[in-house]
Parts: C-alpha cells; structure tokens; sequence
C-alpha cells in the first residue's frame, strides 16, 4: 500500500528543491534527470540529482539562491535563455490559519510546534493568526519564534464578529436560555456563536486571506501525531478537492433545530447549487427529508477557500445568516460546512484524510497499518474514532465508494 497521494515525480524533485519550472521545463529535466538514472529507481535518481547538484554549486541545494537554481538549470537544460522569472516556488497558493485568544498562547504553542515539525519545517508554508481582539507582544513573540514560514496577526474586523444589531435580542436570549436548560456546550454563550458564524461566513474575507486559496485550519492545543510526507494543499489541489476532514461525527440537535428546514427551503429556492454528484446520503438516510446529523469536524479543516468564496457558498451563508440561526439557535460552522462541502461539491471532490494521527479533546483518530508506520505516528492506534459508533466515517466512505 502506497501513500495515499503519490507526487507526481515532477513535483517531487523540484518539492525538495523547493523550486517549480514551467512544465515544459520540467519535462524535458526530468527527461534528462531519467536518461541518467542507472538504477532505473526515481527515488535513486532525485538522491543522484540533489547530490550532483549540489557539488557543481558547492553548497547544499537548501542554500541555493534562484539565481544559483538559473545557472544551474540552464546548464542541464543547455538552454541560456532562462531568468529568475521561469522559477517559480513549488509550494501551493496556502495558508495554515489560526483564530484563537492572547489567553490560548500556550495551546496555540503545543499546536504550531507540532505542525511545524510533523509537517511545515519542510514546506514554511506562511502562518495567519486571527483574533476579535489585537494581539499581545507575548503572542506575537512566542508563536513568531516557533514557525518556518511568514507570519501575520490579524484584527476582525468588528461586523464580522459581534452579533449583527437587526438579531432580536430577546429571541435570542430565549434561544441563549433554552439551550443552558438543556445543558447544551457553550448553550448560553454570545462568543462562541460569533466565532460560529465567522468561522461559517467570514474567515476567508478577512484581508490576510485575500492572497490565499487553500487553508489548513489549526486549534490552539490539537495534536499531530505522524510526518507528513507529502504536501497536502499540493494534493489538493492536484486532485481539485475543496474539503478534507479527519473526525466526522454526529452533531447537537438541540444546537440546529431549524437548520436542516432552512436548507431545504435553500435548495428548492437554488435547484442549480446542488452538485450533480453531490453527498446528499451521507447528510440523509432518506434522500435528503432529514439530516442525519453527520458533519466533518471542522477544528480540522484543509479546503479551498475558493469553494466558500463562490456563489453557491455565498449564496448559502447569506441565506442562513438573514435566519439568524446563528443566534436564535446556535449553528456550528461544522454543520454548515460540512452540508454545503456535501451538496455544492462533487462528492470526490472531499477527502479524509487516512494517513493524518490527529486530535482534537476528546477525540482522536490514529492512521492504522501502514499509514501509522509510514508516518512514524505516535498515537496509540486503538485509540481510533474512525469507526466508533459515533463516528460517521463509515457513512461517508459507503457514500463515496458508491455503496450507499
Ligand atoms: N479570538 C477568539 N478566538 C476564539 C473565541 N472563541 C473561540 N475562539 C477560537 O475558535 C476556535 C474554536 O473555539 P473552541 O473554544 O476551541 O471551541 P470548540 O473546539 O468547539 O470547543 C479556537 O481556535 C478558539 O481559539 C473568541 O472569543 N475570540
Ligand atoms: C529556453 O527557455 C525559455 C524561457 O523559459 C523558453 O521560452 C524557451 O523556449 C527555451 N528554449 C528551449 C530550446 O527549450
Ligand atoms: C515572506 O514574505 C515576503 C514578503 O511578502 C515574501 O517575499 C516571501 O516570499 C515570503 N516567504 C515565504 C517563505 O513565504
Ligand atoms: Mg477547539
């Protein structure tokens, strides 16, 4: 069993270069690179590659400069006319994200670090902290001194978080009330619901973002429990997925009561959003009456913004948000997600992510058999809740292999 996502050899030798050609370029190296390879292995060939390269420029091909990369693929390629600009990273438009406290520094550590090291040392994939209020200098100072790639700290901006004034604030509160008595997680909080709807509607407009397509979504305090071998925003977007999960389970029903109506009520409205191969049965057991309450996870989340800046998704949270479900009840950015990844995209275009040990309190999921050996994992792997009975992974591969 291989990894589940296989590099193309292109992207391969140039990823650990970390310097990408325009394809035709890339062709006609690995053309070369290949007539030259004895062995006949591409893994024996890269070692070949970097090692030879790295003699002719006497120095590790990690300290390359691009114009050292010029000199040295001109000469390969035997073609003079190349400059800087026909040298391009290799790395995917991406972004890992973080919205989280000043009071969270120390989770929002654990967790850098270990995506760091399991994952972006390798890639410096630039780092976005977001937060409602501005970051403190200790913020700012240790989570600066953990990371490989750039990093910003950005303010929300103000309408993007605090409930909008047209919310009824009676209704709401009722709603608030309703959902203590019934001792629902964060029932009586206003908090959690701004950062439900942010993390539902507004993330991927706040200006750090802008430049970005793909994102991986960090919580402060998650584990990372294996290397990663590979670049998964490259696989991304190599295989034009839009979302990725790790846990999928069943949601609250007490937190969407009116939820499951509103998308219907959508969908009749908006026939043209539903994707033609869309994943209606893993949100329905009954051909889409009701929600069976499964969701992905979303406190791990590796997608295409692009997928929530589009129409169907635009068109999906405006709807939502003039219900003001986010308040009166208490959707989760989990659900609305995860229904619109089901509906709006293909369902081959939502990946889970088997080869990822992830966890998130107090849940965990472990890579089993080779996936745990490959990634070095260090997660017990029976402590797994792929297939546990609140876990609606089985679901959802039944509905992608076509079983359900
Ligand atoms: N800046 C900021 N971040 C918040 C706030 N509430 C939640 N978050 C972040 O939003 C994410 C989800 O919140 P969390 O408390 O972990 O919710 P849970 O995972 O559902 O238990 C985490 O990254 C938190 O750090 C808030 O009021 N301000
Ligand atoms: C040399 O590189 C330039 C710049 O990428 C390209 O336009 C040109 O076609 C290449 N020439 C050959 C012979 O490959
Ligand atoms: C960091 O940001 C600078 C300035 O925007 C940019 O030139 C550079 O390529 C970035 N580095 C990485 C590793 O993303
Ligand atoms: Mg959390």
């Amino acid at each position: 069993m291989g990894s589940p996502f296989s590099p193309t050899q292109s992207v391969r030798v140039l990823a650990s270069l970390r310097y990408l050609i325009p394809a035709l370029i890339l062709l006609v190296t690995l053309h070369y690179i290949r007539s030259f390879s004895l062995s006949g292995s591409f893994g024996t060939s890269t070692v070949n590659w970097h090692s030879s390269a790295s003699e002719r420029l006497a120095k590790p091909l990690g300290e390359a400069s691009t114009s050292d990369l010029v000199d040295l693929l001109s000469d390969r390629l035997g073609n003079t006319s190349l400059s800087e600009a026909d040298i391009k990273p290799v790395r995917a438009n991406a972004v890992i994200v973080m919205l989280v406290r000043n009071s969270e520094v120390n989770d929002a550590a654990g967790a850098i670090k270990q995506l760091e090291d399991r994952f972006n040392a390798k890639y410096n994939y630039p780092w976005v902290f977001l937060n409602d209020e501005p970051f403190d200098e200790n913020f700012i100072q240790r989570t600066s001194q953990l990371v490989s790639g750039n990093i910003s700290f950005g303010v929300i901006p103000h309408d993007h978080w605090v409930q909008p004034d047209w919310i009824d604030e009676n209704r709401a509160r009722d709603g608030r009330n309703r959902l203590m008595a019934q001792n629902v997680i964060y029932g009586g909080s206003i908090s959690y619901r701004n950062m439900c709807r942010f993390n539902s509607g507004f993330f991927y407009r706040h200006e750090l973002l802008q430049p970005y397509r793909y994102y991986w979504r960090v919580e402060p305090g998650v584990k990372y429990f294996c290397d990663m071998n590979y670049d998964p925003f490259l696989m991304m977007q190599e295989q034009k997925k839009v979302y990725s999960f790790t846990i999928s389970l069943y949601e609250w029903q007490q937190t969407i009561p009116t939820l499951w109506s509103t998308v219907k009520e959508f969908i009749k409205e908006f026939p043209q959003y539903l994707a033609e191969n869309n994943a209606m049965d893993y949100l329905s057991n009954d051909g889409g009456n009701t929600f069976n309450l499964c969701h992905f996870w979303s406190n791990f989340e590796i997608a295409d913004m692009d997928f929530w800046r589009g129409e169907a998704y635009s068109a999906f949270f405006d709807y939502l948000e003039k219900k003001g479900g986010f308040y009166y009840e208490r959707w989760g950015d989990a659900p609305v997600h995860s229904i619109a990844a089901a509906l709006f995209a293909n369902k081959d275009q939502i990946h889970f992510f088997r080869d990822i040990g992830y966890r998130h309190d107090p849940f965990q999921r472990c890579p089993q058999g080779d996936y745990h050996s490959q990634g070095k994992c260090w997660c017990d792997p029976t402590d797994n809740f792929d297939y546990r009975p609140n876990s609606c992974v089985q679901r959802f591969e039944d509905v992608q292999a076509g079983r359900i």
